[in-house]
């Protein structure tokens, strides 16, 4: 049974000095000891940076990387999130399975990178060019699972559920012909998803039902009362205004109020983005104890708005990080942003907590987000006890801009003070998959990543 010997570690308590962890051969941590300064035998890696649990990316479509930096000129003057999402609909057409395995395979890896070791892939990119379902009809999702096992990430994927154009049951519009799956359809992709992940320890799966926009309250409702207990659903909502427009116009009520109100929203759930929210329906998420994924770098980049965080969660609310359209791959400036964000709305500092805390704020989020990121994910991830899965960064104290920096110091050195990436190692599940800022098989993927982006833009 491997060990490590890490000089200090974020432990369920708080940072603890010369803390031994084993590692069991299944990849959970075994045993946690801190204050370990005895004789240790040669079987115990000594480990050379402060060590943190990895973050959860609760939210991404992988498929998106392709168009990160491809989307940033203005081609309308009302240019807009729907605007982008007419760029995004012509980018997931010239996705097929091969090109989708190379641009996932290293997304992976630039997550590990970045200190992400598990993702959440909300997918819908599921049927062939015409619409028309392959043979397999998770052949899709199935490239995605391969990915993260390939590299080593921990996954949750998510198939979609995508049913109609809008609030008004408008038919699908041919450019989203590839997300249909009716309830039937999601079916049998899970059924063929069991057969492709048995036997992982890193993968799970979960539902989405894409938005209230593409799936009746009812149906959600229905696909939410048939799974399983514990089953993971994820959804959008109230991202946009014209999103709450347009669901207050057919059914009277804000898209959040009516999810609440028609389906059995609880901890299993992640409310993605919810940035458009009244103080009811805040309190309401809360006291769910559904997790906001939030994705703030995204939402800057659409325009989405600001979720009201210090409210949430002084109302005791739960949050966790996604890259969703992976325009850039970083947890450190994703809970900067979020942050800042706060910010800039109320013209004060330090908001990310509940109203009558005070303390680090870099520790509050890096803590908070992975809570609420294994939760959303159904992953025994995020904290470094035994039972969990040894999913770990090693932090490079060269590259903080506190070298010196202890404890809660560090997080605020890595998330405020960040110019690099603070991580060295990761390891996911007991194995080092990123070594000295390194994937070994980092070259390869980008070579393939580049030949299929040529691909997809000839
Ligand atoms: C998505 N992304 O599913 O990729 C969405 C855009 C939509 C974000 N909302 C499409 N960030 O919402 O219809
Ligand atoms: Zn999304």
């Amino acid at each position: 049974m491997p060990s490590l010997l890490a000089p200090s570690a974020l432990l369920p308590s708080g940072w603890a000095r010369d803390v031994r962890i084993d590692i069991a051969p299944d990849g959970t941590i075994a045993a946690v000891s801190p204050g370990v300064t005895r004789q240790l035998g040669d079987r115990v890696e000594r480990i050379s940076g402060p060590v943190v649990p990895g973050m959860t990316n609760l939210h991404s479509h992988a498929f998106q990387r392709a168009m990160a930096g491809r989307a940033e000129k203005r081609r309308d003057p009302a240019d807009s999130f729907w605007t982008w999402r007419e760029a995004m609909y012509r980018a997931a057409d010239a996705v097929g399975p091969d090109e989708l395995s190379a641009i996932a395979t290293y997304l992976f890896i630039e997550m590990l990178k970045a200190g992400y070791t598990t993702v959440g892939e909300f997918h819908y990119l599921h049927n062939d060019r015409d619409g028309t379902p392959f043979a397999d009809p998770a052949e899709m999702s199935a490239r995605l699972v391969h990915a993260a096992a390939s590299v080593g990430a921990a996954l949750t994927v998510l198939p979609v559920l995508y049913m109609r154009a809008g609030f008004d049951d408008a038919p699908l519009e041919p450019a989203q012909r590839r997300f249909a799956a009716d309830e039937e359809r999601l079916l049998a992709i899970l059924e063929s998803l069991r057969w492709h992940g048995r036997d992982s320890t890193t993968l799970r799966v979960g539902v989405a039902p894409h938005s209230l926009r593409a799936v009746p309250v009812e149906v959600v409702r229905q696909v939410a009362s048939a799974l399983p207990e514990d089953t993971s659903i994820h959804i959008h909502v109230a991202e946009q205004m014209r999103e709450v427009e347009d669901c207050i116009a057919a059914t009277g009520a804000r898209p959040v109020e009516l999810l609440m109100a028609e389906a059995p929203v609880g901890p299993d759930w992640c409310l993605i983005h919810a940035t458009h929210i009244g103080q009811d329906e805040l309190s309401d998420i809360a006291a769910s104890g559904a997790v906001a994924g939030l994705c703030p770098i995204t939402e800057a980049n659409l325009g989405d708005g600001v979720f009201p965080l210090g409210e949430f969660l002084t109302a005791g609310g739960r949050f966790g990080i996604g890259s969703d359209s992976n325009a850039a791959l970083n947890p450190w400036e994703e809970l900067r942003l979020l942050e800042y964000g706060q910010r800039l709305v109320h013209g004060r500092r330090c908001l990310s907590l509940h109203e009558d805390a005070t303390g680090s704020v870099g520790s509050a989020l890096w803590r908070a987000a992975l809570a609420g990121g294994a939760t959303a994910l159904g992953q025994p991830t995020g904290v470094i006890a035994p039972g969990f899965r040894a999913d770990l960064l090693v932090l490079d104290r060269d590259r903080l801009v506190q070298p010196d920096a202890e404890a809660d110091d560090i997080l605020d050195a890595a998330i405020f003070g960040g110019s690099a990436l603070p991580v060295r190692d990761v390891m996911v599940a007991g194995l080092w998959r990123v070594t000295a800022g390194h994937h070994a098989q980092e070259a390869q993927a980008r070579a393939a990543f580049v030949a299929a982006l040529r691909r997809m833009t000839t």
